[in-house]
């Protein structure tokens, strides 16, 4: 496959993983060209370390540019963060405009403040001149900070009401952006995470998870790239700034555990293999095979047989065998489908990655079976595979669609509630030799 090249235009902390250290394995490991210009070389960040140098690399930017002018280089795409001085916002400006091509996209993420204050290096008439990037901008992330700075607007800390943030998508008009992504933004106390407007198609929305207390260097820049990672695959905005801040989260929670000192910045290297997987499933999609004979049949019994194990390891193991045989062998199987039901193989890169099994009912579809193998969960997949099943469920003229999950299930449970799903019902079905089974019977309204 082609693909394009992206320029990350930032400094290189050499020490405290930020900026050119986080954004060049980040976009690369998603499968991306990843060219570089760096604005400066610092020994260590800024942020949390004294002494450290500074070398402005100004200078070399011209030079660098007439080199790739040369030699007729295009970017399909810039990612610019922390520029190593004022003249750089002009010298960038001209860059891009000289080495874009058709198509290209500017991903600017305005490095200069946070939580209120301007970072040390950079004095206040910084964000007039940062502004003037931004209009040039398709895409812009900054925190709230960055943006009050810019707009001439008073900080204010938050919780914020969505009514607030709607004004700040209203007055962000200015820059004339196709889209707009806020880090750091929080509606509770106990939540943080992103809210995104897409200004072309009107869409917006929030992307919020559990604030975990501290402060940690860098997850701007880790954020940023694995949100230009994404949008640069075709990731829609929405699933983008999920997978953005989940890699960011996952980072943090990991750091948080190892007890490193946190000026170091924050452990992504682990979630990268996640972070490819998710990207390249969520950009080539997923797709289904309907088992109409013996060999669709034969692999979903046999995902069943590896998969229910690892799914069910809360049940008892005699238990889980019993369920197994009744439930989820290829004659189980075969009995269902000559009941009515539709078993779905779901494949992602010509591999089976786990299955369905739905029935229609009189007006709304009883989904049985919806399972993945262990390596494709907690990547997203759910909310594809649910509109998928709404989607064969309205072309059958139903209203909803509805499944039983195990009432110790909480995580199974949850993730259904964020899914639009709602518990209706609570069930116990004896299901034979003294087993039980305790759900919760959960619907989902079209
Ligand atoms: O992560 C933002 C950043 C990038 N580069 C340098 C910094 C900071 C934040 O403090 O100091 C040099």
């Amino acid at each position: 496959m082609t693909h394009g090249r992206i320029l990350a235009v930032h400094d290189i902390s050499c020490v405290g993983r930020c900026s050119l250290t986080v954004a060049l394995p980040i976009i690369s490991a998603v499968g991306l060209e990843c060219s570089v210009l760096p604005t400066a070389v610092l020994s260590t960040h800024t942020g949390g370390f004294t002494g450290f140098t500074y070398r402005d690399l100004t200078e070399d930017i011209v030079p660098i540019q007439k080199h790739w002018e040369s030699l007729g280089l295009h970017f399909s795409g810039f990612y610019t963060g922390f520029l190593g001085s004022f003249e750089q916002i002009d010298l960038v400006k001209d860059l891009i405009a000289d080495l874009s091509e058709k198509g290209t996209t500017v991903y600017v993420d305005p490095v200069m403040a946070d939580a209120g204050k301007l970072y040390s290096v950079f004095d206040e008439t910084f964000p007039k001149g940062m502004r003037k990037l931004c209009e040039k901008a398709d895409v812009l992330m900054p925190n709230l900070t960055e943006l009050c700075f810019m707009l001439d607007l008073e900080y204010k800390e938050g919780p914020y009401t969505w009514d607030y943030i709607e004004s700040i998508f209203k007055e962000s008009e200015v820059f004339g952006l196709r889209k707009l992504v806020i880090t750091g933004v929080s509606f509770e106390e106990d939540k943080v995470g992103a809210v995104y407007k897409d200004y072309e198609t009107g869409e917006s929305g929030q992307v919020m998870r559990d604030r975990i207390e501290g402060y940690f260097h860098g997850t701007g820049d880790v954020f940023g790239s694995a949100l230009v990672g994404a949008l640069e695959s075709g990731i829609s905005l929405r699933d983008s700034v999920r997978i953005a801040v989940d890699f960011t989260v996952g980072s943090i929670i990991r750091t948080v555990k190892s007890g490193a000192d946190v000026r170091y910045g924050v452990d992504f290297e682990e979630g990268l293999g996640k972070l490819q997987r998710q990207v390249s499933v969520m950009s080539k999609g997923l797709t289904y095979e309907l088992a109409t004979d013996e060999k669709v049949l034969l692999r979903i019994a046999g995902m069943a047989a590896k998969i229910w194990p690892e799914a069910y390891d809360f049940l008892d193991k005699d238990m889980i065998e019993y369920m197994i045989g009744k439930f989820q062998s290829r004659d189980a199987i075969a009995k269902y489908i000559d009941e009515g039901y539709l078993y779905y193989a779901i494949q992602y890169d010509g591999e089976d990655i786990g299955y369905i099994g739905i029935a229609p009912e009189e007006d709304r579809m009883f989904v049985s079976k919806l399972y993945l193998i262990k390596h494709y969960r907690g990547l997203g997949l759910l909310d594809r595979i649910l509109d998928f099943i709404e989607s064969i469920s309205k072309g059958n003229g139903l209203k909803s669609m509805y499944l039983t999950v195990n009432r110790e299930n909480k995580t199974a449970i949850a993730a259904y509630q964020s899914e639009g799903f709602v518990i209706v019902e609570k069930v116990d079905n004896p299901i034979g030799q003294g087993f039980e089974m305790n759900d919760y019977i959960m619907e989902r309204r079209f």
